[in-house]
């Protein structure tokens, strides 16, 4: 094969798959590439339920449902003077061709009546919480994508449903009954296919393509709807005369990695309806953590505790922020000539307040050396994180 294997896939900064990966996964349908010796023969995983959903004209219609009066009529969610951009408009006010990231001027131009709504982040982002409330009734494998866009991986999901349209009819129905809002939903075997399909029939859409019926959809697909395709890519290959998924199909493998490197292997297999990647839910804090170097190293023990009350500080109020709560500190001491030493140490309760810290900080400096030519960095971070209920039982202790 014309490139190497290992990693690949660098569409997008989010996307990583792995040909290994492909090859290590259990057959369960072989796809049926011609078998010319240049083109690799690709497994195709079509057992997942996966569901992509997002939100129609989010900010917009949580201002219109707590706006009654502004149901119904062109609004626009951003600053509306002279200099101020739109950061969704309702379908009322698409209609006149008012969209995203448009000049608010242009938007005023296009529809004379568009009502201006001044955002209200903090809600939005509250509403984004709620509506994964509501899909993590239904799986715990959901990758949030923005604040108003998700992955499910409804393979096995918490009420046993067996398709996945199912699922999406009900989250859909209870983000309808208990938020007052409206989403569109995609489901597919993959995530390539649910993003398509949810953007398929928006506003209120609700559309599944069927692993059988994913080489008809891929080919009537314009190339710009394939995932990674921005406009440069697209017309890249507007040039090379592919305009669709039918298009796409016909390149060799050796030309589309010629032309777009590791992407086209990515592209290759997006085209046959293949894609690997799994829905990963966002991770889960494992450390929280401050450093500094210094512009003059610290000359002994002394200035070095000094030092450290002051990052303690700044870690008390970083672990408040985050609501982060561990029991694990750790300390990094970087000497003049790079060397690096950590000490850890575990207490038995958790590690929130500056004092806490501070004692644990001071125990373990107690066991490393500070050279006469001095220390040029300090780090404390805290890790082991434990659940918040055991964490008020710590406090209770
Ligand atoms: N957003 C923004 N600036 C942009 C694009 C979006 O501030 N250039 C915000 C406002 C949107 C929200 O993010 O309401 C979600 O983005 P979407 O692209 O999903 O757009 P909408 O949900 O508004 O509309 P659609 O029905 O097309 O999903
Ligand atoms: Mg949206």
């Amino acid at each position: 094969m014309p490139y190497k294997h290992g990693k690949e896939g660098m569409v997008h900064g989010r996307m990583r798959t792995s040909l290994r990966h492909v090859f290590s996964k259990r057959p369960q349908t072989l796809n049926l590439c011609p078998m010319i010796a240049s083109e690799p023969v690709l497994l195709n995983d079509t057992n997942r339920k996966i569901i992509h959903i997002d939100m129609d004209a989010f900010f917009a219609s949580i201002e219109q449902r707590d706006h009654p009066e502004l149901r119904g009529r062109p609004v626009a969610v951003g600053h509306a003077d002279s200099r101020g951009v739109v950061a969704t408009a309702s379908y009322e006010a698409r209609a006149f061709g008012v969209k995203s990231a448009m000049p608010s001027a242009r938007a005023r131009m296009l529809c004379p009546d568009l009502v201006f709504i001044e955002g209200r982040m903090s809600v939005y982002k509250a509403v984004g919480e709620e509506v994964r409330g509501i899909f993590r009734r239904y799986t715990d494998l959901v990758e949030p994508v923005s604040i108003d866009e998700a992955y499910l991986d409804v393979t096995q999901n918490k009420l046993g449903l067996e398709l996945g349209v199912e699922v999406a009819k009900r989250i859909k129905a209870d983000i309808r009954r208990e938020l007052h809002l409206v989403a569109s939903a995609g489901v597919s075997y993959n995530k390539f296919l649910a993003k398509v399909a949810s953007d398929w029939r928006k506003p209120d859409g609700l559309c599944t393509i069927h692993p059988l019926r994913a080489r008809r959809f891929i080919e009537q697909l314009p190339v710009k709807a394939f995932w990674g395709v921005g406009p440069v890519t697209a017309e890249k290959f507007e040039k090379l005369g592919v305009k669709t998924g039918a298009d796409l199909l016909k390149m060799p493998f050796s030309e589309l990695v010629a032309q777009f490197g590791q992407a086209g292997v990515v592209y290759y297999k997006f085209a046959r309806g293949i894609d690997d990647r799994p829905v990963q839910p966002a991770h889960e804090r494992k450390s929280v953590g401050c450093e500094t170097t210094y512009e003059v190293d610290l000359p002994d023990r002394a200035f070095v505790l000094e030092e450290l009350g002051r990052l303690a500080q700044t870690l008390e109020e970083r672990l408040r922020r985050s609501r982060f709560v561990g029991t694990t500190l750790t300390l990094k001491v970087r000497y003049y000539n790079f060397k690096t030493v950590t000490r850890s140490m575990t207490a038995a309760v958790p590690l929130t307040e500056k004092a806490a810290i501070m004692r644990a900080a001071a125990a373990l400096l107690t066991d490393v050396d500070i050279p006469a030519r001095g220390v040029r960095l300090l780090g404390l971070s805290v890790s082991s994180p434990v659940q918040q209920k055991d964490a008020r039982q710590g406090e209770l202790f």
